[in-house]
Order: structure tokens, then sequence, then C-alpha cells
């Protein structure tokens, strides 16, 4: 839709200063500078008016919302790369283009989901705590305490081996972890052999296998509750899980009751079903280590981020296929 007149590009959350700046400069833009999560009215109200809405995760545009949106929205730029709260579906009948921002947070979210690994088996946020919560004052060195499990030589099971699996496996490698991985389908050869990485057809194969998974899978209508209380009974006892992908892929209650029943060693969560709340059982548990959502929450990422929210929304107002368009039926 090549037009003179800027678009009304809608921003539903504070972005970095630069990238603000920027957008005031080539669009006609409304900023959230209080950084208030949208109620769903607000939403209605943004996309009745705006030619462009940036949403994140935290803005839930469902059927609902897109069934009230004005004939002028055509274009949705999800500053993110997973788009699990947008009806990607609904939107393309609808005739609007919805883009992500793939790529730019591989490496951060990657590094996350490693320390997540490193954390939970090695006791770091316990012995941590335990020295905060004693102001200082522990019993000194003994042979018996606080032991954790080693990293090296265990078998590390990555669900979903697209960038972010990948970028994992190649820090885990260097931790000297195996490689086992589920998938759609294989990785190619070539990645296959340089992660000297084992494909497993079938999860429920993998899972009694491994010492350590990690969720690196978007979240999609087939993957919602792929961890269900049936396949974490097939985990060893002494298995770990770390999940930085989505919440919704794990039943957390079915993990909660399996952790408070000793059934697994422990888990690292940064991502959870119903954020932001975060279930209180979790908490009580030595050992689990919650995070707050803040995998790829490095300042050179939001700024990349951005930075791709701009070429996406550029490149459609002028007229040309956005690089990041989400395809439904690809997801
Ligand atoms: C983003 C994420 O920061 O990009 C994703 O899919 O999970 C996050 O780390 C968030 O989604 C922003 O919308």
């Amino acid at each position: 839709m090549p037009s003179s007149k800027k678009p009304l590009v809608v921003v539903t959350r504070k972005l970095p200063e630069t990238i603000e700046a920027r957008m005031a400069e080539l669009f006609d833009v409304r900023l959230n500078a209080d950084d208030h999560a949208l109620s769903q009215a607000e939403l209605v109200a943004a996309v009745k008016e705006a030619d462009v809405l940036v949403p994140t995760v935290t803005d839930k545009i469902d059927a609902k919302v897109l069934a009230q949106v004005g004939p002028q929205l055509r274009l949705i730029a999800q500053f993110g790369t997973g788009v699990d709260n947008i009806d990607v579906e609904t939107a393309r009948r609808r005739g609007i283009t919805v883009t992500n921002t793939p790529g730019v947070l591989t490496e951060d979210t990657a590094d996350m989901t490693m320390a997540l690994i490193l954390a939970v088996p090695r006791r770091l946020a316990e012995g941590a705590r335990f020295l905060r919560d004693h102001e200082g004052q522990w019993p000194g060195w003994s042979p018996t305490w606080m032991l954790g499990r080693r990293i090296f030589g265990k078998r590390l099971g990555i669900i979903g081996m697209g960038r972010i699996g990948q970028a994992v496996a190649r820090r885990a490698r260097a931790f000297g972890l195996e490689i086992h991985y589920h998938n759609r389908k294989p990785a190619n050869a070539v990645i296959e052999k340089e992660l000297e990485a084992t494909y497993w057809e079938n999860l429920d194969d993998m899972l009694p296998k491994v010492d350590i998974v990690s969720v690196n899978c978007p979240h999609t209508p087939a993957t919602f509750h792929l961890l269900n209380t049936a396949r974490l009974k097939l985990m060893r006892s002494d298995a770990y899980i770390v999940n930085t992908a989505r919440g919704e892929v794990i039943d957390e209650n079915a993990l909660i009751r399996a952790l408070e029943a000793g059934e697994l060693g422990g888990a690292g969560l940064d991502v959870f079903e119903n954020e932001p709340t975060v279930n209180p059982r979790f908490l009580k548990l030595g050992n689990v280590v919650s995070l707050p959502h803040m995998s790829s929450a490095t300042i050179e990422g939001r700024v990349e981020m951005g930075g791709k929210v701009i070429v996406n929304i550029k490149t459609f107002m002028d007229g040309h296929r956005p690089p990041d368009r989400v395809i439904p039926a690809i997801m």
C-alpha cells in the first residue's frame, strides 16, 4: 500500500529509545510511555485505528480482537519471535500480514538455556540463596554438602531443533554433553554431523534415555502440553527439565506434581503457562530455578528486534513482501 501519508503505527509496549526515535521519524507512531500491558479493551481500540500494530507476547490477539479490526489495519509486526499470542490464521483470512523477529534472539536465548542447564543440576541458585538467607554464615566446606550432579558426559535431549535448539546444542557440546533431539524432521546432515546429534523421531523413545530435557520448540496446537503426565513419567527420576520456549509446552500441573513427588531431579523455567502468574508451588521447590521470562532480555537483542520490526513495516509500506512474514502453514 505505498502512499505519501505516514502510516499510524501503534506500539503496545515501551521499546528501546533509539527504536522509538527512529519509528517517530518514519511513521506516525503512537507509543506506550508508561509500558503498561494493554487490556483487551485497549487492544481493540488500537486495532480499530492503527494501520500497523506492533504487539508483543503480552498482547492476546485472538479471533475476538481480530473481528473488531478496522479495514485500515494491514500489518501486525510482532516484536518477538514466537507468535502464539496471535491467531495468525484468522489474521491471514482477514487479509492482515503478520511478521516477527526471528534470528536476533537465538544466541541470547541459548545462553540462558545453557545457564539453566548448568544452574539446576549444580544447585547454583540454591547455594546463592543459602548465603543470602543466612547473611553469609555457612557451616564451611564439607565433602558431602551441596552436592549436585555432573554435567560432563550426560545426555541432553533437545525438543525442537530449530535455530535456538541448534545454538543450545553447540554450547552443550563444549560442556561435554551428548546431543539427542526430537523434531518434526531430522536436522540436515551437515548439522547432525557437526553436533554429533542423535535424532529421535518418537519423543517417547528419547525421554527415558536422556538426563536433561531442553524445550526449544514453539507453542503451537501440536506442541500444547507435549510434556504431559504420561511423558513426564517416561523420564528418569533424576532427570532435569529446562524450558526457555513457552510454558504451554509443558502441562504445568503435571510437572509440579512430578517434582513434588520426587519423580524428577529438578527444573529450570524461564516461561510459564499463565504469565505473568507463576504457580507458587514452583517457588517452594528448592530444585526449581524460576526466571521471569528473561532469556532474550539483552539490550543488544531488544535493539535488533526493534530494527527488524522497522524493516518489516517499511518494506511492507513500500509495497514489498516483508522479510519476516509468518506463514501459518509452516509454523
Ligand atoms: C520475546 C520470546 O522477548 O520472542 C519470543 O518469542 O519469547 C521473548 O523472549 C517476547 O516474545 C517479546 O514479544
